[in-house]
């Protein structure tokens, strides 16, 4: 039976909207766990994480804030996901903002570096959230984790990143918002970018597989990372950066599906939910809806492509 451990990652210190912090209750009470037992996993809840008290440097960019409650939420996601990871379990860490990916793919990548296996990272999410804390100019950490797990430098107030991802290890998806100094340096990496100029393009299918056809042939894990406006505003309101042109219901599904059959995925972020900008859970319900999609729901349990 495939094992699932909950962890509650309630932060909101990467960003200046408050509410995210209560994302894992929101999750809880959107019945989460129901969703994923009646899937015929294991599921273990180990409620919500609290954060370390932790002195962190100054920051030489001002615009910077809340860094060591950053750092706190860092070193103890990045512990316990390498934990879950090293149980057999798949860790879904509920949040919280994006910032919480700082630690919760290090711990993945921690795992993977014991385990000797190369880990992948998909990225889905409005945003390619490749600040620096040198170069972001709202001085939300937020917009940061993919820097850091790339290995890019200027973060120095954090742990080195273990084994930082090569560019060709990332897969942006969804982006339809970044900022001019992450734009010149994504043009300096040579990570996959699937902007929704992509998507439209091409559908979501093809470039999701192209890159799921890397990691199974690499024998690779698979981080994925779900960003709450990867998804367009008028399906999912409760989150604090919306951008219009998101991806639809069932291109969303579709995605979820496509990651279950492919049978890669071995951890998850949900971040930037906030509950308090939500209109009656529904945007919670749907990320519930989302997780199931990952974790195996199909309305007929057989091949059902067009013959
Ligand atoms: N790139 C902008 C906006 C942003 C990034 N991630 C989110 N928003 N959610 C910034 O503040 O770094
Ligand atoms: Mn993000
Ligand atoms: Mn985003």
């Amino acid at each position: 039976m495939p094992k699932t451990i909950l962890i509650g990652a309630p932060i909101d210190a990467g960003q200046r909207r408050p509410g995210c912090l209560m994302g894992p209750a929101a999750y809880r009470v959107a019945g989460l766990a129901q969703a994923i037992a009646g899937l015929g996993h294991a599921v273990t809840d180990w409620g919500d994480l609290a954060c370390p008290e932790v002195a962190a440097p100054p920051c030489p960019n001002p615009a910077v804030h809340s860094l060591a409650e950053v750092l706190g939420w860092t070193q103890v996601l990045s512990g316990r996901v390498a934990a879950a990871l090293d149980e057999g379990a798949m860790p879904v860490v509920l949040g919280g903002d994006h910032s919480l990916a700082l630690g919760s793919v290090a711990g993945a990548a921690t795992h993977a570096a014991r385990a000797g296996r190369p880990l992948f990272l998909l990225w889905l999410d409005a945003h390619s959230d490749f600040h620096t804390p040198l170069t972001t100019t709202s001085g939300n950490l937020h917009g940061t984790p993919v820097a850091y797990i790339a290995g890019r430098a200027g973060f120095d107030a954090f742990p080195p990143f273990p084994a930082p991802l090569p560019a060709d290890r990332i897969c942006l998806y969804g982006i339809r918002s970044v900022d001019p100094a992450e734009h010149a340096a994504l043009l300096d990496h040579d990570i996959a970018i699937n902007d929704m100029r992509v998507l439209d393009e091409h559908g979501v299918v093809a470039p999701l597989r192209a890159f799921l056809e890397q990691v199974a042939a690499a024998g690779g894990m698979l981080h994925v990372s779900l960003d709450v406006d990867f998804l367009d505003p008028a399906i999912a309101p409760a989150v604090g950066t919306t951008v219009p042109g998101g991806t639809t219901f069932r291109e969303a599904h579709l995605v979820m599906e496509l990651l279950h059959e492919s049978g890669l995925v071995t951890s998850l972020d949900l971040v930037e939910l906030n509950p308090f900008l939500d209109d009656r859970g529904m945007t919670a319900r749907l990320m519930v809806d989302l997780v199931g999609s990952l974790m195996g729901r199909k309305v007929f349990d057989r091949p059902t492509r067009a013959k």
